[in-house]
């Protein structure tokens, strides 16, 4: 089930991804086209995060994530430049998926957090927005 969470832009979805399950245990498999609605360039992982720190604080101009929390969980406060909201990615089978221009912040990292986030580009420094006020500005002319 997929669902929109920022209502101005749409960029913002989460979905409940389906557990394929036995008395073994637990599986989720994700396909490109199918599940995460871009081609993978890159992916990376968040873990270790120290008790108390914030992660993110930045947007991107065009870089889209599909961010997974795998274990623990933490806080993501995403805003569109008008409109604010915070989720919790607290269980393997739900999914994050934010287009460009969205600001974002996590917070409250349980210490066994691992966050697994796929990108649709590169690393590429230039894409970053990392002061509110250039994002919101941002918003205005490209949102
Ligand atoms: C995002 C959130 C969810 C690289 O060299 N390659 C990479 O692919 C990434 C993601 C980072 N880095 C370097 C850049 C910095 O020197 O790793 C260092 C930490 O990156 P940053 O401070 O941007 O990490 P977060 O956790 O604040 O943000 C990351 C992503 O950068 C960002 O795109 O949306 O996770």
């Amino acid at each position: 089930m997929i669902s929109s969470v920022l209502a101005l832009t749409g960029n913002v979805t989460s979905s409940e991804l389906q557990i394929i399950g036995d008395d073994r245990g637990s599986l989720i498999a994700l396909e490109q086209g199918r599940d995460i609605p871009f081609d993978v360039r890159r992916a990376y992982y968040i873990f270790n995060t120290k008790t108390g720190v914030s992660r993110g604080s930045h947007a991107h101009f065009r870089l889209e994530q599909y961010i997974i929390c795998l274990s623990g969980k933490c806080k993501i406060l995403i805003d569109d430049g008008v409109t604010q909201e915070s989720i919790w990615l607290d269980a393997p089978n739900k999914a994050i998926h934010i287009k460009k221009l969205i600001w974002r912040e996590m917070h409250d990292f349980s210490e066994d957090c691992v966050l697994l986030v796929f990108a649709s580009n590169h690393y590429d420094e230039g894409d970053y927005l990392r002061n509110y006020d250039d994002f919101l500005r941002a918003v205005k002319r490209y949102a």
